[in-house]
């Protein structure tokens, strides 16, 4: 399968990965829109969150667990958001589900 993020996942395609276990990986997005902005998707090739099936929930839980843990890590004391994209309509460019976590500034809501 020609994915993006699965070869990112596989190594195949270099990342500043930040998190990685059997399940899921995490990376710091190419094109950062505030000063922290990583992505976090699973291994298995899911291509958005409409494709979820009810078996997955085990690994959704996994990756806001890891998300949460992570953003305490990269110091996100002031609170951050998570962003998912579904589709064309979405704004989604990467056919592979993948969380966006964004801080380190004052985001505002709606986003422009
Ligand atoms: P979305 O628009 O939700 O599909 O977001 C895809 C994100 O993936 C976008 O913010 C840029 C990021 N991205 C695309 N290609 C690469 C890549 O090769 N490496 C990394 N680290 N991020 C990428």
């Amino acid at each position: 399968m020609d994915c993006l993020f699965c070869k990112i996942a596989a190594g195949e395609i270099p990342s500043d990965c930040i998190y990685e276990d059997e399940k899921i990986f995490a990376f710091r997005d190419i094109d950062p829109q505030a000063p922290v902005h990583f992505l976090v998707i699973p291994k298995v090739h899911i291509e958005s969150l409409d494709a979820l099936k009810d078996s997955d929930a085990g690994l959704i839980g996994h990756i806001f667990t890891t998300i949460r843990d992570l953003a305490k890590k990269e110091g996100l004391t002031g609170g951050y958001r998570v962003v998912n994209n579904i589709g064309k309509d979405g704004g989604q460019s990467v056919a592979h589900l993948h969380f966006h976590v964004l801080g380190g500034r004052s985001l505002q809501w709606p986003p422009g």
